[in-house]
């Protein structure tokens, strides 16, 4: 494990408070901090700025939105998420522990082992840029809590709105390629992935999130193990140096900083795989019932959706001048086949224009532009169908404890004066 030595005596090295040191802190600012040990962990005074060295902010476009710093969440508005390949600085962060502060690409390994692999094996990144043939691939990663806030009741998690949604190009070695050179037992049903981050709690000993997909999602041309995202090194809030990358499926099963992938003869069973993370009711529940464990399955490949990303909800357009819309549109495993536009809340719908996936499970982009008869307020919404026929919901989707999959059709608000 990275070593953690504190940078002063306040702080440690990621800028949380040592707890004995409020007392301290209560003289610095030339008051006494009242019952300073009922304090919650972790908890700073706002007299005190708070410098989090690995602060995955001071890397993004500043409007980008902090929803949680311990751990870092960070949404993109929807407007912001206007490039085919969406940018670094853009890029959503969802982090369920600590940012690891010590990743040597130099020293970095790969190990593949579990009870379904022949024999483990480790390999260094050189190795794997070396050994194996590295392919590029556009590939959606979508939090399955993405669009969470728009549940209700509302449900306990991050309250994501619709902007927890990526499609960046990473470039990397296929997993199939690794699995086929460490050799696998008839056996092998499921792979799991360990990454370097560290628990909230700081306890080394602690797993984070550790989860998997299924042999056969494994075994996909674009399931990677991903050293570069856009044509550079992967930036540290998203899994440097090492990152497993699987589209279409709910993004926690693209592990960062990835050490380990075990190679499984059951359904893995590591940290978020277990009780109802990641999971929703088999049997459509009413809203607020809470079904026991065994009703749940796990969320596979993610429901179709689609986001506006122009223009921005708000806008004032002047009467009688067609305005453009143009957005993206996704649909987990499966193709778009088309996405519509309505100006009047879906009572009536028009088609975009749709292109084709770069790649297989990169997101789609569409545009069209809508004429509103007259000045006044409108809504301008976007609704994709996948290749199978199904569509969007227009309101709340089957509502679900932990609030997945929230694939309700995007809005924008635009006033034509
Ligand atoms: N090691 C590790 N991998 C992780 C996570 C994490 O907390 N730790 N979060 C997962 C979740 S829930 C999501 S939605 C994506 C977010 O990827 P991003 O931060 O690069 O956008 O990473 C996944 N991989
Ligand atoms: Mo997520």
């Amino acid at each position: 494990m990275p070593t953690r030595k504190p940078t002063n005596r306040l702080f440690d090295r990621r800028g949380f408070l040592r707890q004995s040191t409020l007392a301290t802190l209560g003289t610095m600012l030339g008051t006494e901090l009242v019952f300073a040990d009922r304090l919650p962990p972790n908890y700073l005074p706002l007299a005190f700025d708070r410098t989090d060295p690995l602060d995955p902010m001071s890397s993004k476009h500043k409007d980008l939105i902090v929803l949680s710093d311990k751990p870092w969440n960070i949404e993109t508005p929807p407007h912001l998420l206007d490039d085919r390949v969406t940018p670094a600085e853009r890029m959503f962060v969802r982090n369920n522990g600590l940012i690891p502060d010590a990743v040597d690409p130099t020293t970095w390994t790969l190990t593949i082992n579990g009870e379904s692999a022949r024999a483990a094996k480790t390999y260094t990144l050189a190795d794997l840029k070396k050994r194996f043939r590295t392919h590029t691939y556009q590939l959606t990663l979508e939090c399955a809590g993405n669009g969470r806030a728009g549940f209700f009741p509302k449900t306990a998690g991050n309250q994501w709105s619709e902007g927890a949604v990526s499609c960046a190009e990473w470039t990397g070695v296929r997993l199939k390629d690794i699995l086929a050179d460490v050799g696998l037992k008839p056996d092998a049903a499921y792979i799991g992935y360990y990454g370097r981050d560290l628990h909230l709690s700081q306890d080394p000993k602690k797993e984070v999130i550790s989860r998997g997909v299924p042999m056969f999602k494994a075994f996909e041309d674009e399931t990677l193990v991903a050293w570069a995202m856009n044509g550079q090194d992967i930036p540290l809030a998203h899994g440097a140096p090492l990152r497993l990358v699987i589209g279409g499926w709910p993004a926690s099963v693209s592990g960062k900083w990835l050490h380990t992938i075990s190679v499984r003869n059951k359904i893995h069973d590591g940290a978020k795989m277990t009780g109802k993370s990641y999971k929703v009711p088999i049997d459509p529940v009413e809203p607020g019932q809470d079904p026991p464990e065994n009703r749940f399955k796990i969320i596979e490949s993610m429901p179709v959706k689609s986001v506006i990303t122009f223009p921005k909800t708000g806008i004032t357009s002047p009467n009688g001048r067609p305005i453009a819309l143009r957005g993206h549109a996704w649909a987990g495993d499966r193709v778009v086949r088309s996405v519509e536009v309505s100006m009047d809340f879906g009572a009536t719908w028009q088609p975009a224009k749709l292109e084709p996936p770069r790649n297989r499970l990169a997101w789609q982009h569409w545009s069209a532009e809508v004429r509103p008869p007259r000045p006044g307020y409108y809504e301008l919404w976007a609704r994709a169908t996948d290749e199978t026929g199904v569509s969007q919901p227009m309101v709340m989707p089957q509502w679900n404890p932990e609030g997945y999959c929230n694939n309700a059709c995007h809005r924008v608000a635009v006033k034509v004066v």
